[in-house]
């Protein structure tokens, strides 16, 4: 099993400081990144205590399952989602961050605003997931400057409309090159590391998904981890007919415990417990 390295510009829970002043995540085999969502409607009537008391034992529940990270997201970025103002977003994620920060998991926040991104960071959050890919230059600034990394997600178009009518040429090329030149120069613009992810189902149609899924394998043949993330996500309707998402779990997992086995650093999961227990099975079948 390969091992796996994050290297972050200040300390992190499990983390080992190096003699260049920076702390480096060592792990091997592949880590789960457990979703934590705290986009609820209650938070803006009176259910917000049962919200951030429902989000943080989930967190810890999802922490002693064995998680790596938790990434913790307050704007749905689903097809067709609306977007919400940073304030909104800001404050759905600090109270939870703040609970988390010190209780021994990495935190990292899923969130495409630069100024969500550094008042998260100030919070105690460690990485930042933008899946817009770090295309915007104050997102760069904002993680070089707070010692973060990030994972650069591929997306074609944005979410509102990005599965109207997505076309490649040559899909894997195209966004293995994209990954590949924007960790390039993100890193050379003073972000400490990145994690590349090929962005399932944003603005991918299902061959284009399987295409990148089956190549994860040159994607992880380069130098940086790598993220696969497809829990719950539509792909496995066409190909299961599971149209109720809170059902596509096994789907999931059977597209994750693939990805294991092509090289994936992490997966992002739901259900984050079941995909730590079948890691590790599968780990120990290897040979
Ligand atoms: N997918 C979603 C959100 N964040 N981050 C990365 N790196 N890669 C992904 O594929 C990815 C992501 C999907 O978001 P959403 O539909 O809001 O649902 P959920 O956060 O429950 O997965």
């Amino acid at each position: 099993m390969r091992p796996h390295t994050l290297t972050f510009g200040r300390p992190v829970p499990g983390a080992v400081p190096d003699p260049d002043g920076r702390w480096r995540l060592t792990w091997t085999g592949t880590a789960v990144m457990g979703i934590l969502n705290v986009t609820p409607d209650s938070f803006s009537d009176g259910g917000r205590h049962a919200a951030l008391d429902a989000a943080l034992h989930a967190a810890r529940r999802m922490r002693d399952a064995g998680v790596l990270i938790l990434d913790i997201g307050g704007e749905s970025t689903r097809p067709g989602a609306d977007p919400v103002p940073a304030h909104t977003e800001l404050d759905r994620l600090l109270p939870v961050i703040r609970a988390l920060a010190g209780e021994g998991v990495v935190l990292s926040v899923d969130t495409m605003k630069p100024e969500v991104a550094a008042g998260a960071l100030r919070a105690g959050a460690h990485l930042i997931n933008d899946v817009t890919g770090l295309r915007d230059p104050d997102m760069v600034r904002v993680c070089a400057e707070a010692g973060a990394p990030a994972c650069v997600m591929h997306m074609q178009g944005e979410p509102r409309t990005m599965q109207k009518n997505p076309v490649y040429a040559d899909v894997v090329a195209e966004v293995h090159g994209f990954l590949r030149a924007q960790a390039a120069r993100v890193l050379a613009a003073g972000v400490p590391d990145v994690l590349l992810d090929p962005g399932i189902g944003f603005g991918k149609t299902l061959e284009h998904n399987l295409a990148l899924l089956r190549a994860t394998h040159a994607l992880t043949a380069g130098p940086h981890p790598v993220l696969i993330a497809a829990s719950r996500k539509r792909l496995i309707d066409y190909l299961a007919g599971v149209p109720d998402a809170a059902q596509r779990d096994p789907g999931s997992l059977a597209i994750h415990l693939h990805a294991a086995r092509q090289g994936a650093a992490l997966v992002r999961a739901h259900d984050a417990a079941g995909h730590v227990q079948a890691l590790r099975v599968q780990a120990a079948l290897e040979p």
